[in-house]
């Protein structure tokens, strides 16, 4: 079986990619592209898991309701996501942006989106990263978090995807942005506020960062899922490799086995399910990525008569 997995290609970077595109939580830890913890910060929770997302790719291509740009106290542009987003957005996003008078640091602003496929952007200013001072620097992370998904929701946005602010030219370390940026958002879907949201999507650029989202995403977003891994019976591998009559595309990812929310053993399980297991680990760290299961060869999608 071909491995079920589909990488974007360089030409298909300027396609719009549209959130039902991007993995949720529950495909990501079905595909073994995240490992559940041994001790969660967070209990589960299923409606939330099914929020949350997690792509590595350009942010100026994602078709949701707002996306959220890495910005300076100016909001008149620069370099990085900032300048990305400009120049996809056209020359009106900073006329629009000359209004607004600035914006305070670990604060966000929001403005239309004119040529990019979004329908708004939130500008916020994350923190220029200080070692001698990390609680101030999460403090004000955390706030540009908090302020933008506010403004998504006051708003009407049922999507926002989230760059992973401060993480370039203002020196922030990924794994302790990563894990601020997750644990505000859980906070905030805890606390109630999200029920408009539909999708929070985490958006990645580099692999470094990507690799914070992996480890810290298990911590405060556990699989709610509690299903013993089975050996794969001949029905299970049979239906996973669509011959089961009726499987479509997007039908294979319901039929791969849920996550356990323990630490997954390979102890005990036999070799069939070990091979599966690997070929998962194998997924290449290519870039951007969309983890999916469309790659499946169409012979084996076929129902056999
Ligand atoms: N799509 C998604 N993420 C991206 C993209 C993109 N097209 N390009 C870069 N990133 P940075 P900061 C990631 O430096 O650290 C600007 O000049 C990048 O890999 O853009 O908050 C502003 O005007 C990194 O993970 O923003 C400010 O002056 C993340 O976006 C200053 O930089 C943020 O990196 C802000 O610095």
């Amino acid at each position: 079986m071909r491995r079920l997995l589909h990488t974007y290609t360089s030409s298909m970077m300027s396609t719009p990619v549209p959130f039902s595109d991007i993995s949720t939580l529950p495909l990501l830890y079905k595909l073994r592209k995240l490992t559940p913890q041994a001790a969660p910060a967070h209990p589960p929770s299923a409606p939330h898991n099914a929020k949350i997302a997690l792509v590595r790719h350009d942010i100026t291509q994602l078709r949701v309701s707002a996306i959220v740009n890495a910005a300076n106290s100016s909001l008149l542009g620069g370099g990085g996501v900032d300048g990305a987003i400009h120049r996809a957005a056209g020359p009106d996003l900073v006329k629009e942006c000359r209004t607004l008078d600035g914006c305070d640091t670990g604060d966000a602003k929001i403005t239309s989106a004119y040529d990019l496929p979004c329908d708004k952007v939130v500008h916020a200013v994350g923190p220029v990263y200080h070692s001698d001072k990390p609680e101030r620097s999460e403090q004000l992370l955390r706030g540009c978090y908090r302020k933008s998904l506010e403004l998504a929701v006051g708003n009407g946005c049922k999507s926002i995807a989230f760059s992973a602010i401060s993480t370039g030219i203002y020196g922030y370390p990924s794994d302790d942005a990563a894990e601020a940026a997750i644990s505000e958002v859980r906070n905030f879907l805890d606390e109630g506020h999200g029920e408009g949201l539909e999708a929070v999507v985490f958006c990645n650029f580099l692999e470094k960062d990507e690799r914070a989202y992996q480890e810290y995403l298990p911590m405060y977003f556990p699989p709610a899922e509690e299903t013993a891994m089975k050996p794969a019976s001949e029905e299970t591998a049979s239906e996973m490799k669509g011959t089961g009559g009726e499987s479509a595309p997007e039908t294979l990812a319901d039929k791969l086995p849920d996550a356990p929310i323990t630490v997954p053993s390979e102890e005990g399980l036999p070799d069939a399910k070990k091979v599966k297991l690997d070929e998962a680990d194998d997924m290449p760290a290519a870039s951007p990525r969309k983890v999916t299961v469309e790659d499946v060869p169409d012979e084996e999608l076929k129902p056999k008569v």
